[in-house]
């Protein structure tokens, strides 16, 4: 990892927090009554107390590519950073992964109560397209519509809230496709790598692309993009299941062993430890591979494919 990709993610997150810090004071903006206090600090518990900023760096640094300053791409990345968190603080709940801890911090329904923290992860979600609406986004109102029809297709039936549906009968919480009520369903590896590109793949993929939109990038660079968001959403997803067998929750700052608790099929599961780190390093030569027509300037979204591939949290 060089030290040039760490101070960029840095930079990013600090820059992204100060927009999000911003976005979720209790002032309300013109068009709300008031937000209430107890509602406004569990979002910020949820949106501020950690995290690796991953997808607002890959927005700020595809938007790069096409020469925006960090400063023009950075209400997108806000809002593609917000609909991360309320997916945290959803999945966390006692209905979904029942989690005591995220991001070394108790979850937000443990730091304040079930309700409450459903509530945040609905404000963070409209807040998302609150932000992503705003002309700080974008002068071209065109452009502003694209992000967000794309941020609402990534996240929601078809992308991660379709994903975490198929996750949640994988793990057999209900009847799954098959009508297996109550056991956990046995996904071939194509299904299991359709679930992911849905549930964590879509979101980053996304964040890539919305570079590209922010830079009105012609097609041959948004098709490239998109091939290395797909490639990306793929291995951080490995990588995160290489790490629940092999991480450490002091590490992770979440529960670890939970796949294989819950009976789930993973790629480490359906290919072994040995086959999810082949397929991790072929994702990350095809990330490579796609942002060949930037050239040198692409250098920082290629270490991106290799930091997420290695990383330990
Ligand atoms: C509840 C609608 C709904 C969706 C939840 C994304 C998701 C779907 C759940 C997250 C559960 C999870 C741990 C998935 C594994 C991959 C993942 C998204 C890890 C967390 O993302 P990081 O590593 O987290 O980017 P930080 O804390 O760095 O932001």
């Amino acid at each position: 990892m060089t030290h040039s990709i760490i101070t960029r993610l840095e930079a990013a997150a600090t820059a992204t927090e100060a927009r999000l810090v911003a976005a979720l004071k209790d002032v309300p903006l013109p068009g709300e009554i008031l937000r209430p206090e107890r509602l406004m600090a569990a979002m910020r518990h949820g949106a501020l107390a950690g995290g690796k900023r991953l997808r607002p760096f890959l927005v700020l640094e595809s938007a790069a590519l096409f020469g925006l300053p960090r400063q023009q791409a950075l209400t997108a990345a806000a809002a593609v950073e917000c609909v991360h968190c309320y997916s945290l603080v959803h999945d966390d709940l006692p209905a979904m992964d029942n989690d005591d801890l995220r991001r070394g911090q108790p979850t937000v329904h443990r730091a304040y109560d079930e309700a409450t923290a459903i509530l945040a992860g609905d404000g963070l979600l409209t807040l998302a397209f609150d932000l992503m609406c705003d002309d700080a986004t974008h002068p071209d109102p065109k452009v502003r519509l694209a992000l967000t029809r794309g941020l609402a297709r990534a996240s929601g039936v078809g992308g991660m809230v379709g994903g975490q549906m198929l996750d949640l009968a994988a793990e057999g919480r209900f009847s799954g496709p098959d009508g297996a009520a109550g056991t956990p369903l046995a996904l071939s590896a194509d299904e299991i790598i359709t679930l992911q590109s849905m549930k964590t793949g879509a979101l980053l993929a996304f964040a890539v692309e919305a570079g590209g939109l922010l830079g009105q990038a012609d097609a041959p660079a948004r098709t490239a993009l998109a091939s290395y968001g797909r490639a990306l959403g793929a291995a951080f997803q490995i990588a995160d299941d290489i790490l629940d067998v092999e991480g450490s929750a002091e590490a992770m700052g979440k529960k670890v062993g939970k796949d294989a608790a819950a009976g789930k099929g993973t790629l480490v599961s359906t290919l072994g430890l040995d086959g999810a780190r082949a397929r991790l390093a072929t994702l990350v030569e095809e990330a490579q591979q796609a942002l060949a027509p930037f050239g040198a300037q692409a250098e920082t979204l290629i270490e991106a494919a290799y930091f997420v591939a290695a990383r330990q949290n």
